[in-house]
């Protein structure tokens, strides 16, 4: 990053300002180059006091240096002010910019088809370290961690495999999708969507990547292979208004992608057969989706809280769901108890969980927890489901949910005063890996059943973790 910006500050003109001091690193119109992009959008996550924090002091480990006694502080302030407004030039990311930020490392069937080490490819498990920004391949069996990328700047979402568990695909915020060989270890190919990107869905029938934004207001598809692009579809609804993408997922029972949508009352599915989007009108907007398995049905959550249930099929609401707070339906989770499916979902406003009955759509338990949290995970191999208090200051602990008595019967502690959150199970259910999410955090094993702990693997910040085995055979215990 430039320096020499104390003159600059003088002047007091914060264009100018950024020009001097930023623009070397997050680029001359703030979309991100070496450094991450500095929209609006991209900073809605830091708070004001982190991001002066940051401008001040920089970023540890990082090309991010520090600024201060090098402006001045009412410059500093303003600085991030003028950060968080929109530039005066609306930002543009069209299908020129899209097919110009694609870099194909390895061309399709360049690579041996089999995997390049002898551990089971299908009990993988990547990490999300947030701290460096890498994906760490672990070793399920063993344990151990086998290999470790730098990534794009904050990925967010869980990555998606292909079929075969193969190759990966992840989104970073800025709107970077990348697409990495796990047999063979590296990447293949990347290419950039948007300026601010939710998340990114591959079609089971591995043909197709579908990437959703807030910046621009797109859906973005590409071939799988290559990641070249295919298609652009404009977020605008029935009533002419555009609106955000709050994620995409793959329908792959239905053959279709699904789309949620942040600021209108319609719900999209785009089948792969016609790649045309089918539009489901709502009575209200709906962006929190959970499927259940078939994907016949959407239990959605409004923001302003509440939930309905949409039956797909017939592309209208069929129930309410009677829950208060915010449930965070996104990551429930389902299992039979008594011969019935259930669904059980975390809030990220109160401190409990909600379990549903699938058939009735009623509410059957409230199970009182720690606080607000944000994921509940189980895997079919074990009686528990696992949930977090991340949101409340009982963050370092993880209550263990009996699935059938639907009480709690155990509580681990990782590290006192540390949050941890997010659970994935190896591919036989016998470990559940919990996340130390702090700089000098770790991947926390615990054994499933005496829920002791088996070993600690160092991590930076890890967020989620994500088993190739539970992910492609879609497990009714994770999110998909
Ligand atoms: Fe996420 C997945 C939305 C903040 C960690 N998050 C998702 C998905 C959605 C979503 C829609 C499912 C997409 C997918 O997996 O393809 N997340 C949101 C938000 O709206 C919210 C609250 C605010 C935002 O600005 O995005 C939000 N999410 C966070 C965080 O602060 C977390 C804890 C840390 C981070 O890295 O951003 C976080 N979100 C995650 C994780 C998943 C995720 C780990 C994948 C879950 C999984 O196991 O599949």
């Amino acid at each position: 990053m430039a320096l020499g910006g104390a003159h600059a500050a003088e002047t007091n003109d914060l264009a100018a300002v950024y020009r001097a001091n930023c623009a070397a690193c997050h680029g001359v119109d703030r979309l991100g180059a070496m450094g991450p992009a500095l929209l609006p959008e991209s900073l809605e996550r830091l708070k004001p006091d982190a991001l002066r924090d940051v401008l001040r002091h920089g970023r540890p480990a990082t090309q991010m240096q520090g600024f201060a006694g090098v402006l001045s502080e009412p410059v500093l302030d303003q600085l991030v002010s003028w950060l968080r407004t929109a530039p005066a030039a609306t930002p543009h990311w069209e299908a020129d910019d899209i097919r110009a930020s694609r870099t194909v490392i390895h061309a399709s069937g360049s690579l041996p088809g089999r995997p390049a080490f002898d551990t089971d490819p299908l009990n993988l498990f990547l990490v999300v370290e947030s701290g460096s920004h890498h994906l760490n391949v672990l070793d399920g069996d063993k344990l151990e961690p086998i290999h470790r990328f730098a990534t794009r700047f904050a990925l967010h979402g869980g990555p998606k495999f292909s079929r075969d568990g193969r190759f990966v695909f992840v989104a970073s915020r800025d709107g970077w999708i990348s697409k990495y060989d796990l047999w063979n270890l590296t990447l293949v190919a990347e290419i950039r969507v948007g300026l601010n990107t939710r998340n990114v869905a591959v079609s089971d029938d591995g043909q197709w990547v579908m990437a959703g934004n807030t910046l621009p207001q797109t859906m973005v598809l590409l071939r799988a292979d290559d990641l070249s692009l295919a298609r652009i579809y404009p977020v605008v609804g029935k009533g002419g208004r555009s609106s955000r993408v709050s994620a995409v997922y793959d329908a792959a029972p239905r053959g279709s992608f699904i789309a949620a949508l942040r600021d209108i009352p319609e719900v999209w599915e785009i089948p792969y057969a016609t790649l045309e989007p089918r539009v489901i009108a709502l009575d209200t907007v709906l962006d929190d989706f959970f499927f259940d398995q078939p994907y016949r049905h959407i239990l959605g959550a409004s923001r302003a809280g509440g939930g309905q249930v949409i039956d797909l099929d017939a592309g209208h609401k069929v129930a309410d769901l009677a829950l208060s707070g915010m449930p965070h339906l996104g990551s429930g989770i389902t299992w039979y108890r008594g011969g019935r499916e259930v669904m059980a979902s975390p809030n990220l406003k109160m401190g409990q969980l909600s379990v549903i009955d699938m058939e009735s759509w009623q509410t059957v338990a409230t199970i009182p927890t720690n606080g607000p949290g944000f994921f509940i995970r189980s895997h079919e191999a074990t009686p528990y489901a696992w949930t977090d208090a991340m949101m409340s200051p009982r963050r370092d602990t993880l209550q263990i949910i009996d699935k059938q008595m639907l009480k709690v019967v155990g509580t681990v502690t990782p590290s006192p005063g540390r949050t941890a959150a997010h659970v994935e199970f190896t591919r036989d259910g016998r470990y559940a890996l919990v996340s130390l999410m702090e700089p000098d955090g770790a991947i926390v094993v615990y054994d499933a059943a005496t829920l002791r702990e088996v070993k600690r693997l160092p991590m930076d910040r890890p967020v989620g973790k994500y088993n190739v085995f539970n992910k492609t055979t879609r497990s009714s215990g994770t999110s998909h």
